[in-house]
């Protein structure tokens, strides 16, 4: 609430209305309807019952823009989400305290039961411990405050004796438990979240001893503050999500958190900035358009941009080297940051390293890796298992689910972040129902031609059985249904065809009903790129991830859009 004021003072055509709910549902669809009334352009909803407030949210939304702040929403009806990775934080938290050896017996106190950050922690942290001999005894509620988390563990631990640690969702219900042990004289292990600065708020209460561990866990205060601004002002590429970074904090280090947590950012905004890239070929339409965008937006910020690109002819293996190649040379000549595409999720550990300890930032652009996340500053781009699922949600709401259906993959680059995703999610919808079987999946390298000659193998193999194909990228569709034609079969109607990407050749082919769904995956990343530059150089800490908003597009509403498509 405090960080929300202090950032809306800095401009001054914003006016903060503040209602708290005070944990009480029905009081915050009160505030929110009274918020209405007073005609406010925006809304920024942190919600106490996500099962009850996501179709008041969804409602607002159809009217005004909202943003999602700290509990998320099922679903996608909102402008834009800035939280935390609570399955991830919850997991990190069960693999630390599964770590030491005086944690066994751990009573978890969960904040309110309906949140999704207390689902989501609980989830991680289960799953992380079920490999482990350390094991949850008792899960109780604490609702988030420390008076309830004291009383009813102190309930607990007069039953138990054999209580070692304490998992608590925040450090108020944490430093509750804490109270409820030293009343008994007892001294157990305490784990919390948030990390706030100030007297006996979880930095100074790790400090003291009496919490072990905590997350700092921004509030994103200010960065809502920053983008209502951005959309208010109808700015372009608002992302959908972005996923706040966390720091784990024990007694090792929180001398140090503190000191730097209390001194102001500097700010270097009037500095020149460098810039290097290093972009992974040309393999399909999208990656051209990806090129373009970057290079342009640098221009228009005028940041300085040292862009190298691939030969596309050479191998997966081959490309990843010289993307490597690339990023030392960016760390030789000091550039102030370096970005990239990583064509496949392994291999980046020692260049990423290197990058560090040249004190480089590194943003990852379009693709994640598989590495240690303080070895690069933000990842920036699609979330590659929700085009997954909803290339999946077309499929089974448009087909009869009575009937059989064989489904043809065309994977995208092998071990690359977007094919590993896309497969992920669009297996996860279809598990369930047994009538849509993958019956041949096969690298098709995200191109044309390779999409096309993977498409002629599976009809070799399997002819007019085929009911479905599902193409990682709009490309290697394209080449599909050309190879379905010449087979002498007519490309969606014979066979569905979904793909993902949605560039302007794909929604030429849903008009003319030969492909049935794009869902849409948007390579026009350069105007937030240099934005997060700019913020990285001023001392801003960036987002862990900013995830890029996207729709579905079919016949119902591709016609509007083939208009305003840029690429
Ligand atoms: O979908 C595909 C491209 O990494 C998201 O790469 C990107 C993918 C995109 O070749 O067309």
């Amino acid at each position: 609430h405090q960080e929300i004021l202090e950032e809306a003072e800095k401009y001054d055509n914003i006016r903060i209305i503040y209602k708290d709910a005070a944990n009480d549902t029905d009081k915050q669809i009160e505030d929110i309807n009274e918020l209405m009334d007073y005609g406010i352009d925006l809304l920024i909803v942190s919600m106490n019952d996500s099962d009850v407030l996501t179709p008041i949210v969804g409602d607002i939304y159809s009217e005004i823009p909202v943003i999602v702040l700290d509990r998320a929403v099922d679903g996608y009806d909102y402008t834009l989400f800035i939280g935390l990775d609570n399955y991830q934080l919850g997991y990190e938290a069960g693999s630390y305290m599964a770590s030491l050896p005086r944690v066994r017996n751990i009573v978890e106190i969960t904040g309110i039961p309906t949140s999704i950050p207390t689902s989501e922690r609980s989830l991680g942290f289960v799953e992380a411990l079920s490999t482990q001999a350390a094991f949850v005894s008792k899960q109780i509620v604490g609702n988030w405050e420390k008076d309830i988390a004291e009383d009813s563990f102190y309930q607990v631990l007069e039953e138990d004796a054999g209580v070692d640690a304490v998992y608590a969702h925040s450090d108020d219900m944490g430093f509750g438990a804490y109270l409820a042990a030293s009343t008994l004289g007892r001294d157990l292990f305490i784990l919390g979240f948030d990390g706030l600065l100030g007297d006996d708020r979880g930095l100074d209460l790790v400090r003291k001893g009496i919490l072990d561990a905590t997350f700092i866990c921004p509030t994103g205060g200010k960065e809502a503050i920053r983008y209502a601004v951005d959309i208010l002002s109808k700015e372009s590429g608002i992302p959908k999500k972005i996923i706040l970074r966390t720091e784990f904090v024990t007694i090792d280090n929180v001398d140090n958190i503190i000191k730097a947590e209390s001194t102001p950012a500097v700010n270097n905004t009037d500095q020149e900035i460098i810039m290097g890239y290093a972009q992974i070929g040309s393999e399909s339409t999208w990656r051209n358009a990806n090129s373009e965008s970057i290079i342009e937006a640098a221009k228009e910020a005028g940041i300085e941009l040292i862009f190298k690109n691939v030969d596309n002819s050479l191998s997966d293996r081959e490309k990843q080297a010289k993307q490597i190649e690339f990023i030392e040379e960016f760390i030789m000549e000091g550039v102030d940051v370096i970005a990239f595409t990583p064509i496949i999720e392994t291999g980046w550990d020692d260049v990423l390293l290197l990058a560090k300890e040249a004190g480089i930032p590194v943003i990852l652009s379009d693709r994640r890796v598989d590495a240690s996340n303080d070895l690069w500053s933000t990842y920036m781009g699609s979330d590659f298992e929700e085009e997954g699922r909803r290339a999946a949600r077309w499929l089974v709401e448009h087909t009869d689910s009575s009937e059989v259906y064989q489904i043809v993959e065309l994977v995208g680059t092998t071990g690359s972040a977007p094919a590993i995703g896309r497969h992920k999610g669009f297996k996860e919808i279809i598990a369930g129902i047994p009538n849509y079987e993958i019956i041949y999946s096969a690298g098709a390298n995200f191109e044309y031609e390779d999409g096309k000659e993977t498409m002629e193998d599976a009809l070799k193999i399997y002819g007019d059985t085929i009911d479905v194909v599902y193409a990682h990228n709009d490309d290697m569709a394209l080449g599909a249904i050309e190879a379905i034609e010449a087979y002498g079969l007519v490309a969606g109607v014979d066979i569905l065809i979904i793909s993902v990407d949605a560039t302007k050749a794909a929604l030429n082919m849903i008009i003319v009903e030969k492909l049935n769904c794009a869902v849409e995956c948007n390579p026009l990343l350069g105007p937030q790129i240099m934005k997060a530059v700019k913020d990285l150089m001023a001392g801003v800490e960036l987002p862990i991830e900013i995830i890029t908003g996207e729709s579905v597009y079919t016949i119902e509403n591709t016609e509007k859009e083939i208009k305003i498509r840029k690429y």
